[in-house]
């Protein structure tokens, strides 16, 4: 629609509702993705909020340059050939903006065809095409399907501060700022509110980025990532969060089936069968890879990420599933806040669950009494005194509670079937990269 001469976005229909308007002219927006010229016609692709739209136009119709945003008005025509059951004939176009230049970067072919530095440099214009962007509307589909889920199992979703007074996970990673002349933190984790937040609600969970100040360049790394985390009280052993996780899993596949099948299939992605997740021991695990491949163990008291790669193997060839939960970490290598085995003080009731040979994920049963958790942080020759904040949940009573963080880059990566998280990450922050 033209108001005193200057167009106006007005009256237009979505895609989804083309197919009631067949017979009919509508109008339609988009970008102008891609133009194909044909004897006597063009087919122009429009770039609509999630498909690809093929029009037709005529020879007296003059098509702006790609990557113009435009609204079409078309008739909608009956096509029997087609997927969609129409097609659109293109009557006119208006221009709503035209690009000052050409992008450097060929986006509008099946994949974006150069190295992973263009990608991420040219991430606003890369995005645009129609993979890539459909590798962050499969992670917007992970994140609704562990919301309905977690939601479904009366969890209540929180957000809790990025800028901390201390640390949750121990080590050295953790980035510092000057706070009004306070030293304070980036959030490493949620980990700390969550747990107060189990006093409070009982289940809760929080999507989030979490911060990392990991110096090495690997292809698993970020230094900010999306945490999925969630926490529930009254638990009984911390098999009950690795349940929870299965159950959230198998939902999610559900619901990626049957809400993101288009971009399933522009992906080629086969959805991995989560049926029950095997379980091994940390100790088991160790023992098994070195065994099977004839290697030393160098680490007891952690994986070595080839060890990881070569559990996956065997879990695999053993049980056909690409997941596989490992429990019992080995107390020195945990978090102060993990419970310790009543059987064997030396390993923790947690676990990680890998993914097609990847740790996607660190839960566990928590400490929940005031005694044992200042004993326990005594131990590891932490001051208790700059917890105060911290313990006062314990002090004044909390259930016994366990949770999980779920590394969002990851588990895409994984799933999409990618050996670097950078691509699955919308605008990466690495120790090399701060833009875009
Ligand atoms: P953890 O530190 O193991 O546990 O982190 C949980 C999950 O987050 C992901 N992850 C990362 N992803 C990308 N880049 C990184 N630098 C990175 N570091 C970790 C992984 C990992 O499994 N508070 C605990 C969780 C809990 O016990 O609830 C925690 O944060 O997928």
């Amino acid at each position: 629609m033209k108001v005193n001469g200057i167009y106006t976005i007005n009256n237009e229909v979505e895609f989804e509702e083309l197919a009631s308007h067949i017979g009919q002219a509508v109008w339609i927006h988009g970008s102008i993705y891609k133009i194909r010229k044909m004897k006597g016609f063009s087919f122009v692709l429009l770039r609509t909020k999630r498909n690809v739209v093929q029009c037709i136009a005529s020879e007296q119709i003059e098509i702006p340059c790609e990557e113009s945003c435009a609204s079409i008005l078309a008739n909608v025509v009956k096509e029997e050939r087609s997927k969609t059951g129409w097609e659109l004939h293109i009557e006119e176009i208006n221009i709503i903006s035209t690009p000052k230049e050409i992008s450097p970067i060929v986006i509008n072919q099946k994949k974006v065809d150069t190295s992973i530095e263009n990608l991420l440099d040219y991430r606003p214009i890369t995005l645009r095409n129609e993979k890539e962007r459909a590798i962050f509307k499969i992670q917007e589909g992970i994140c609704r399907g562990f919301r309905e889920f977690l939601y479904a199992e009366g969890f209540t979703e929180i957000h809790t501060p990025k800028i901390v007074q201390s640390g949750a996970e121990g080590g050295a990673n953790i980035f510092s700022l000057n706070y009004f002349g306070q030293e304070a933190y980036l959030a490493q984790s949620p980990q700390f509110y969550k747990q107060m937040m189990v006093g409070v609600y009982e289940r809760v969970f929080e999507i989030g980025p979490v911060f990392r100040a990991e110096k090495h360049d690997t292809s698993r790394h970020l230094n900010e990532y999306t945490s999925v985390d969630f926490e529930m009280g009254y638990i009984n052993s911390f098999v009950e969060i690795m349940e929870m996780e299965t159950a959230m899993l198998q939902h999610t596949m559900n619901y990626l089936l049957e809400n993101y099948s288009m971009e399933l299939e522009c992906l080629n992605l086969q959805l991995p069968q989560i049926e029950s997740i095997p379980a091994i021991s940390f100790r088991e695990a160790k023992i098994k890879v070195a065994e099977a491949y004839n290697r030393e163990i160098n680490d007891w008291e952690d994986f070595e990420p080839e060890e990881e790669k070569l559990l996956y193997e065997i879990i695999y060839k053993e049980t056909g599933s690409e997941f596989v939960f490992v429990t019992h970490y080995p107390s020195k290598k945990r978090p102060f806040y993990a419970m310790d085995s009543r059987e064997n003080s030396n390993v923790t009731e947690s676990f990680d669950l890998l993914f097609r040979g990847l740790e996607i994920t660190t839960g566990g049963q928590r400490i929940h009494t005031y005694e044992e958790q200042v004993a326990k942080m005594q131990a590891k020759g932490m001051h208790t005194e700059l917890f105060e904040s911290y313990l006062m949940m314990h002090k004044y009573g909390m259930p016994p509670h366990g949770g999980l963080g779920l590394g969002l880059e990851r588990f895409t990566c994984k799933l999409l079937g990618y050996e670097n998280v950078r691509y699955t990450t919308l605008f990466p922050r690495d120790i090399n990269r701060l833009l875009p």
